[in-house]
């Protein structure tokens, strides 16, 4: 299996987030990428290749241009205040309480963010970039025949939504993908998210529409981030009513529960009549991971390959959240070996 990769990603690399009432050094780090590409290397799993510019048309066929321009502007906006330091926001516009566009950068912040934990700083724009070319550019190979091709993106992606950015995340890279399958001919595409978190921007980008089945395996949003959606009870709305799935899983689950749900979900997907199948591919399922807690094991990331491979279409990985940092490259390689039979 082929691998996309670009070195900007490098330029996200952010001092702090806040969680649970603490900053602390942000566990989205540029490292997480490097040990994954040298485990790529280290087990030939294939040719790695730079990324292509696809610009902002196939950004803008799924997010806001408000966004867009914002993500862009932000770091000059907020350096313009005389800030050294990355920019978090601080305020949320909250139902009933309004939600106007403030010219101030804090305003604007609050307005497109979802949480504290997701750093802009001056390389931000162009790392996020970098990591939707790196999907662009992998989803092309798989449009134009090759079987699978793992996108390694960094920053991950599957908490942006249309207009909002957070959990990590500032384009929804597996989004932008399935779309671009559909405008170069697919009827339907399939995103199968096995991240930790529920992937609420994903779900949001499709929930009205038919020709993109989302399907989400996670903890559940009662216990974990992004607390607000990701419920059993969210199918789709209108057109896409029947086109989202969501399982959420209480903490504590092992290969052995989370299989089943895997499965349920490898049937729906198999019968949904989907062109190509996009995987949102996190690592932080693992039982190490220090801010999950599922208990998979290295031996399951084959386990699961093999079942996505089951599903007999062409396949797209898109890589998301895994924050063992140590054992991403192990685990993350070894899901794309069980899907070529190599594990
Ligand atoms: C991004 B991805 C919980 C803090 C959660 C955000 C987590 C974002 C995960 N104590 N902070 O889905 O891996
Ligand atoms: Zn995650």
């Amino acid at each position: 299996m082929r691998t996309v990769f670009s070195e900007d990603h490098r330029l996200q690399d952010g001092r702090s987030e806040l969680i649970e009432g603490q900053f602390v050094p942000v566990n989205e780090m540029p490292r997480r990428a490097e040990i994954v590409i040298d485990r790529v290397r280290a087990t030939k799993l294939g040719e790695v290749l730079p990324a292509r510019d696809f610009g902002l048309d196939p950004i803008l066929r799924v997010h806001d241009r408000g966004l867009v321009g914002f993500l862009q502007s932000a770091w000059d906006e907020w350096a313009a205040t005389g800030r050294t330091f990355d920019a978090l926001p601080h305020v949320w516009p909250v139902p009933g309480l309004g939600r106007r566009l403030s010219d101030s950068i804090d305003g604007r912040l609050g307005y497109y963010a979802i949480d504290a934990g997701t750093p802009i700083m001056s390389g931000t724009w162009k790392a996020v970039q970098a990591s939707a070319n790196v999907a662009l550019t992998a989803q092309k190979l798989v449009a134009t025949g090759e079987r699978a091709v793992f996108a390694l993106c960094r920053p991950p992606g599957h908490h942006a939504g249309s207009d909002f950015y957070g959990g990590y995340c500032f384009l929804n890279n597996a989004g932008i993908a399935a779309q671009a399958f559909l405008d170069q001919g697919a009827r339907r595409v399939a995103i199968l998210d096995v991240d930790y978190h529920h992937g609420n921007g994903t779900q949001q980008m499709f929930y009205g529409r038919s020709d993109v089945l989302t399907v989400s395996l996670h903890a559940d949003p009662r216990q974990e981030f992004p607390y607000f959606l990701g419920y059993a009870d969210e199918i789709g709305e209108g057109a896409g009513e029947g086109y989202h799935q969501n399982f959420p899983l209480p903490w504590g689950t092992d290969w052995r529960s989370y299989s089943e749900a895997l499965e349920l979900a490898g049937k729906r997907i198999q019968q949904c009549g989907a062109d190509a199948l996009v995987i949102s591919l996190g690592l932080d399922t693992f039982e190490e991971d220090p801010i999950s807690r599922f208990k998979l094991r290295h031996d399951d990331y084959f386990r699961l390959g093999e079942r996505i491979a089951w599903m007999d279409l062409p396949t797209l990985f898109i890589m998301e959240g895994g924050y063992a940092v140590e054992a991403l490259g192990v685990n993350t390689v070894n899901v794309l070996m069980g899907f070529e039979q190599r594990g």
